[in-house]
């Protein structure tokens, strides 16, 4: 191998290891559960449930372990759902689907930390999740 082929290698190893640190970085803290809004009756017995009602979270300071999964579930017939802004759990935000009555939303939290949330059409709705 020519100098001018090595110092070419060099870069592109030094290229490829820049993009997968920044890959690591940028990963979600969390990992959607549900895709789209479910039905209540599919919430797991044994899930930890956050019940929307009344324009409330109901359980607005949660505590929860690294991988464990929490379900929204709302309770009454105005929709409601979770929004983390950008940062929070990943850089792009994550807006979760609105839920009609008895329909729920399932995160799962994949690292420890702390993460703030509100409802989209209701600012005024918060909550947050302290992953352990
Ligand atoms: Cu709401």
């Amino acid at each position: 191998m020519n100098s001018a082929m090595k110092a070419r290698s060099i870069l592109a190893a030094l290229f490829l290891a820049t993009t997968a640190a920044g890959g690591a970085m940028a990963q979600d803290k969390v990992s959607v559960t549900t895709e789209a809004a479910v039905a209540a009756t599919e919430v797991p017995a044994d899930a930890v449930v956050v019940n929307i009602d009344k324009l409330k979270y109901e359980t607005p300071d949660l505590t929860v372990k690294v991988g464990d999964t929490v379900y929204w579930v709302n309770k009454e017939a105005m929709p409601h759902n979770v929004e983390f802004v950008k940062g929070v759990v990943n850089e792009g935000g994550l807006k979760g689907p609105m839920l009609k009555r008895d329909q729920a939303y399932a995160i799962t939290f994949n690292e420890a930390g702390t993460f703030d949330y509100h409802c989209t059409p209701h600012p005024f709705m918060r909550g947050k999740v302290t992953v352990e």
